[in-house]
Order: structure tokens, then C-alpha cells, then sequence
């Protein structure tokens, strides 16, 4: 497994924290030329490692909405649990306003950091990609 310059491992996946500003589309796009996804979020230790580098700067993050309902999924097909994410947001949060975010970034500096925000805004962005033990 090829990992470059730039991406910090923790628990069993690199991430990379960019410096440039995409909207949530080219992020995603950028993260799969790079064999990776916008980051999902599964775990306390996950989200306070991501809230923490983040260091209160804003990066789009793997969340999206779909389907007439406009249900949350993670682009890298882990199973959104609605109940286990509940407190990562902002409280507030996602308050869809406007009635134009369809997309998820980490806002604050804390445990509650999602926030919901206009999929075309221009944001930093964290890929993520697992660590593959023993590829030849
Ligand atoms: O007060 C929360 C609210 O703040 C901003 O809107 C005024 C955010 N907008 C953007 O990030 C573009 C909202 O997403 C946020 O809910
Ligand atoms: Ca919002």
C-alpha cells in the first residue's frame, strides 16, 4: 500500500487534512483519486482525533444526504447510526438552513462538531483510507 507524504495514521486508517478549499463533490472526487473517501466518523476516539487535528479550522466530512427523505450516508458506505451520531453535532445542528445543506463539515473545536452546510460551499476537506496489513 502506496500511502504519501502528508496523511496521519490513526487506528487503522491515514487521513489527510487539506489545505485547500473544494466544494463536497470535488473533495470527494480528490479523496478517490487518492484511493480514499471524505472521512466517515464511527467511534468517540475517531471523532475526537478529527475534531482535534482540525484544530478549529472547517473540513467537509463524509456526510451527505439521499433519496427523497434526504437520509444521512457516509460516501465510504459505512452505515450511517443515526442514534451513535446523534451527539456529534452541534446542538442545533443540522438545521438544513435555508433549506440548502445537504452536506456535513467539522465546525467546532468539541465533541458536538458537525455542522450542515451548502454542498457548494468551498471548504477543507479529510480524506480517509484504510491501512491494508500486508499488501505485497
Ligand atoms: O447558526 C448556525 C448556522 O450558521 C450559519 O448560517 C448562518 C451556517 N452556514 C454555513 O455554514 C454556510 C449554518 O449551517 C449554521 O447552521
Ligand atoms: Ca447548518
Amino acid at each position: 500500500q502506496v500511502v504519501s507524504q502528508g496523511w496521519n495514521f490513526f487506528e487503522g486508517n491515514f487521513y489527510y487534512f487539506s489545505h485547500i478549499s473544494k466544494t463536497w463533490y470535488s473533495a470527494q472526487q480528490f479523496c478517490m483519486s487518492r484511493n480514499s473517501h471524505l472521512t466517515s466518523v464511527t467511534s468517540e476516539s475517531e471523532q475526537e482525533f478529527l475534531y482535534k487535528t482540525a484544530a478549529g479550522r472547517v473540513y467537509w466530512i463524509g456526510l451527505t444526504k439521499a433519496g427523497m427523505e434526504g437520509e444521512w450516508y457516509w460516501v465510504d458506505d459505512t452505515p450511517f447510526d443515526m442514534v451513535q451520531s446523534e451527539r456529534f453535532w452541534i446542538p442545533g445542528e443540522p438545521n438544513n438552513y435555508e433549506n440548502n445543506e445537504h452536506c456535513a463539515d467539522i465546525k467546532a473545536s468539541s465533541l458536538q462538531s458537525w455542522n450542515d452546510a451548502p454542498c457548494d460551499q468551498m471548504l477543507r476537506f479529510i480524506c480517509k483510507q484504510p491501512y491494508i496489513p500486508s499488501e505485497p
